[in-house]
C-alpha cells in the first residue's frame, strides 16, 4: 500500500452561536479535510482545525504546508512506515494539526487495510467515553440555560467553563449559578486559556474554593514560569495544562517545572502517534489526563473518541467532544449522537469516517 496523493480541503460551515473564551472566538468552522489515497484505492480521512490563537495555523497556512512540503515528502511511502514519515514530516517546526490530521488519516488507512477499528488497533480498552461539554463566554443565566438544555438534551453531566481575560467576579458568578443551579450531581472544570495572572488565578480558585471543581486549565502563561510554578503549588486542585503541550517535549517540561499536574491530550494537535507518547508519558509518571478539544468538527470529535475509548486512563474522565453541537452541519453521512452522555465509537474498520459528498461540495470553500 502506498501513499498517492494528499488532499487538502478547506470548507466552512456555520456555527449556530460563536464559542467564545479568553484567547479567542469562533464564529464557523473553517477546517481544512484531509484525504490520504493509496495506490488500493482506500482513503484516510481527517480534519484539521485552524487555531490561529494557538498554534500560528490558518487554513491556508494548513493547506499551504500540505500540498507544498508534506505531501512531496510522503507521496511514495507506505502508511505503515510512521516513524520515517514522522521524522521527514518534524523537519518542518510547528504546524501541528496540519502533521496531525496526515496521521490520523494514515492510522485510518491502516485500520482500513487490516479491516479493525483504530480504537482497537491503539489499546482496545473500551467502546464508548462519557462526554463533557464546554460552556463558553456569555451572561451567567444564558451559560446555565447551555448547561441544563445540554444536560436534558444528550444526558451531559460534565462541564468545562471557560473563564478568564473578563472580570473574575462575572467568572465566579457564572461558576456559581452553574454549580447552583445543576446541583452536586454534576462535575464542573474551569478554562482560562491564558487569560489571567498567576495572582489573579489565585484569587480566582480561593472565590471558587467551595464550588467542588474537578481541575482548572491553562490560567495562567505558562511563560509565567515563577508565577505558574508558585499558583500550582498552592492550588487545592490539579492543574492542567493545554496549549502549553502541544508536544512531548513541551509536555516534559511542564511537568517537571511544576507548572502542571495533569494533561489535556488533543488528537488534533498530536494524532494519535504523539498522543500515545504524550499519554504513555503520563501514565509512567502517575500524572491525570483528559481528552481536550480543539472545536473540532464531527470528524475531529470522531479520532478523539476513537483514540480517548482505546486507553483506560483517558477513559476515566469524560472527554470534551461535544463542541459539534454548536455548528448548524457537518460533513459524515451518518451524524454522531451523543447518548445518556456518552458516545460510542464506530465499529467500522479505520475510523469509520464516511464523507458525505453532497455536504462538502455544498461547503468546501475551493471549487
Ligand atoms: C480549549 O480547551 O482551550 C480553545 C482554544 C483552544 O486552543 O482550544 C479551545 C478549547
Ligand atoms: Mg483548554
Amino acid at each position: 500500500m502506498k501513499i498517492t496523493k494528499i488532499e487538502a480541503i478547506p470548507f466552512s460551515i456555520p456555527y449556530r452561536k460563536p464559542l467564545r473564551f479568553a484567547s479567542g472566538e469562533v464564529l464557523a468552522a473553517e477546517h481544512v479535510l484531509v484525504r490520504v489515497h493509496t495506490d488500493d484505492g482506500l482513503v484516510g480521512t481527517a480534519e484539521a482545525p485552524p487555531r490561529p490563537f494557538t498554534y500560528g495555523e490558518t487554513q491556508a497556512s494548513i493547506i499551504a504546508v500540505i500540498d507544498g512540503i508534506f505531501a512531496p515528502q510522503i507521496v511514495g511511502s507506505s502508511p505503515l512506515e510512521r516513524e520515517s514519515i514522522h521524522t521527514r514530516l518534524n523537519r518542518t517546526v510547528a504546524n501541528p494539526t496540519a502533521k496531525s490530521a496526515i496521521d490520523m488519516a494514515m492510522w485510518d488507512l491502516i485500520g482500513q487495510s487490516v479491516g479493525l477499528p483504530v480504537t482497537e488497533l491503539l489499546g482496545g480498552h473500551g467502546n464508548r467515553m462519557r462526554v463533557s461539554h464546554m460552556v463558553g463566554f456569555a451572561e451567567p443565566s444564558e451559560m446555565v440555560a447551555e448547561a441544563g438544555r445540554v444536560r436534558e438534551l444528550y444526558g451531559i453531566t460534565t462541564f468545562k467553563v471557560k473563564v478568564g481575560r473578563r472580570p473574575i467576579d462575572l467568572d465566579v458568578a457564572a461558576c456559581r449559578a452553574l454549580r447552583e443551579a445543576l446541583g452536586d450531581g454534576i462535575e464542573l472544570y474551569i478554562d482560562g486559556n491564558r487569560g489571567w495572572s498567576a495572582a489573579d488565578s489565585a484569587r480566582a480558585l480561593r472565590a471558587m474554593a467551595d464550588l467542588d471543581l474537578q481541575f482548572a486549565e491553562e490560567l495562567c502563561p505558562a511563560d509565567d514560569v515563577l508565577g505558574r510554578r508558585w499558583l500550582v503549588a498552592q492550588s487545592s486542585i490539579p492543574m492542567f495544562a493545554d496549549e502549553s503541550v502541544t508536544r512531548p517535549g513541551e509536555v516534559t517540561r511542564e511537568l517537571l517545572d511544576g507548572a502542571a499536574t495533569g494533561i489535556s491530550i488533543k488528537t488534533a494537535r498530536t494524532g494519535f502517534t504523539y498522543s500515545q507518547r504524550v499519554l504513555f508519558q503520563c501514565e509512567g509518571l502517575g500524572v491525570d489526563v483528559v481528552m481536550g478539544n480543539q472545536i473540532d468538527g464531527q470528524i475531529g470529535s470522531l479520532c478523539s473518541l476513537a483514540f480517548g475509548a482505546a486507553f483506560e486512563l483517558t477513559s476515566r474522565r469524560a472527554g470534551e467532544l461535544s463542541n459539534f453541537l454548536d455548528m448548524t452541519d457537518d460533513l459524515l453521512t451518518e451524524p454522531l449522537q451523543i447518548r445518556h452522555g456518552s458516545l460510542r465509537v464506530r465499529e467500522a474498520p479505520g475510523l469509520g469516517i464516511d464523507i458525505d459528498e453532497d455536504k462538502l461540495t455544498h461547503y468546501r470553500q475551493d471549487n
